[in-house]
């Protein structure tokens, strides 16, 4: 079974893709199909769009090609047909059947890991994140160093470097090994600076609400909908353009920092654990998770403990969190009724259809306690700082001095009034 879907115009700079499924010794093919439409929305996390699917039913995996060889050549003429540049293969490829398939396909050939370690190294944020991806992807190369076509030179290292009598495959693996062994250091050391860090954590002044949940829950096109729909238009062009965090605010509730996350993967290779947690961080310093659940989907509950199992064991357990039933533009009022009455504190919405938003954002607010309070407080002249900072979280109505001390009325967010209270006048 394979189609093409010729939708997509030449001028789309996205790289075209091709994805491969295998369904093995008889599973059953609705697993197969479900596991493809996730490779199909993870290609789409990485930037490509997809042309063309194939899908295969075998016994067992083919030694050489994984799908076999007539397969191989039919993907190879739809890649060619679809114009596309890149082949997706839906689960891991040995380094053999990687280039052996990638020289029947002529054009890129990929796995599920790589795909993956793409999106990762694409979306860590933080110098930690970038170390686990990049251990994970260090990892991943090592066993599939085997001469030609693998690109070394952004690993560093010298060229030269080479002993005598030693093949440069060697040398690449010894460089590999080394820069690994340097990594893990590294991430060591992060750590333990982390650590001390975090004791003295404050709270953010502007307040991070990040988006968790499955993939394809819907956590992206929210993150669009909250953030567009906050941006004013005068500061578009200086709104930084930073895909996965953006300043916005909430109707009059004050602004918040949302962060979007790379969604909780079905089947995530066990190499890909630490990389997939780092890319995680920012939740763990969050002042609120959103916690989006595809209302549409089947096995919702299991989904939902697969989330909240992460969280806990990346030590997000306690941040507070919010479930944002998504998509009930697909789902029958009394199921959204009975989801609602199952979620305490939860609010349903359709982020593509931009509806429940504004209950979104008081829940938000009141969770985060934007909500202002009028306030009169007093400060020292020479406390410069203080009053600097006041200015930065409160929205300033009036300043004065009088009898040697500055006097400033503001409204105050809610979750600021006890770091004032000694300051009421
Ligand atoms: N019907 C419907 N589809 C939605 C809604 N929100 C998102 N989607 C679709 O679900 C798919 C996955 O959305 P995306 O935001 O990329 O999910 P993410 O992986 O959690 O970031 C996309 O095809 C969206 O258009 C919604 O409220 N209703
Ligand atoms: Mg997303």
């Amino acid at each position: 079974m394979a189609k093409a879907t010729p939708t997509v115009t030449q001028a789309d700079p996205r790289e075209r893709a091709v994805l491969v499924g295998l369904c093995l010794g008889g599973a059953p093919r609705h697993e197969t199909e479900a596991s493809l439409s996730e490779l199909a929305h993870l290609a789409e996390a990485a930037g490509a769009v997809v042309v063309g699917e194939v899908m295969q039913e075998r016994q067992r995996p083919d030694a050489a090609t994984l799908i076999g060889k007539g397969k191989a050549e039919e993907v190879a003429r739809l890649a060619d047909q679809a114009e596309a540049g890149l082949v997706l293969f839906d689960g891991e490829l040995t380094p053999a059947q990687q280039r052996n398939l990638e020289k029947v396909a002529k054009v890129k050939t990929l796995d599920r890991t790589q795909l993956i370690l793409d999106i990762f190294a694409r979306r860590a944020r933080t110098h930690e994140g970038r170390l686990q991806v990049e251990l994970a992807q260090l990892g991943y190369l090592l066993p599939r160093l085997a001469g030609q076509g693998v690109m070394l030179s952004r690993l560093g290292g010298g060229i030269g470097t080479r002993g005598p009598g030693e093949t440069k495959l060697e040398t690449d693996r010894r460089r590999i090994r080394t820069r690994i062994a340097q990594v893990k250091r590294e991430i060591e050391r992060v750590r333990r600076g982390r650590h001390t860090q975090r004791g003295a954590r404050q709270r953010a002044e502007v307040p991070q609400v990040a988006l968790v949940g499955y993939t394809s829950a819907g956590k992206s096109t929210l993150f669009n909908t909250l953030t567009r729909a906050g941006a004013p238009v005068s500061s578009q062009l200086f709104m930084t353009l930073d895909p996965l965090a953006r300043r916005t605010r909430l109707g009059d509730a004050g602004e918040v920092v949302v962060v979007d996350t790379v969604g909780f993967i079905q089947k995530l290779p066990h190499t890909l654990v630490a990389a997939f947690r780092a890319t995680l961080e920012e939740v763990v310093e969050a002042d609120l998770l959103l916690h989006v659940i595809d209302a549409a989907a089947e096995d919702l509950e299991a989904r939902e403990a697969a989330v909240a199992a992460v969280l806990n064991e990346i030590g997000a357990g306690d941040v507070p969190r919010v479930a944002v039933l998504n998509k009930v533009d697909l789902v029958p009022v009394a199921r959204r009724e009975g989801l609602l009455a199952a979620h305490a504190g939860g609010v349903a919405v359709s982020a593509l259809r931009q509806t429940g938003i504004e209950a979104l954002h008081e829940t938000i607010a009141r969770r985060l306690e934007l909500e202002p309070k009028r306030v009169r407080l007093g400060f020292d002249p020479a406390e410069g700082r203080a009053i600097a900072a006041l200015y930065r979280v409160a929205r300033v109505l009036g300043h004065e001095v009088e009898e040697g001390e500055v006097r400033i009325e503001a409204l105050l967010p809610a979750r600021w009034l006890t770091r004032y209270q000694g300051r009421m006048r």
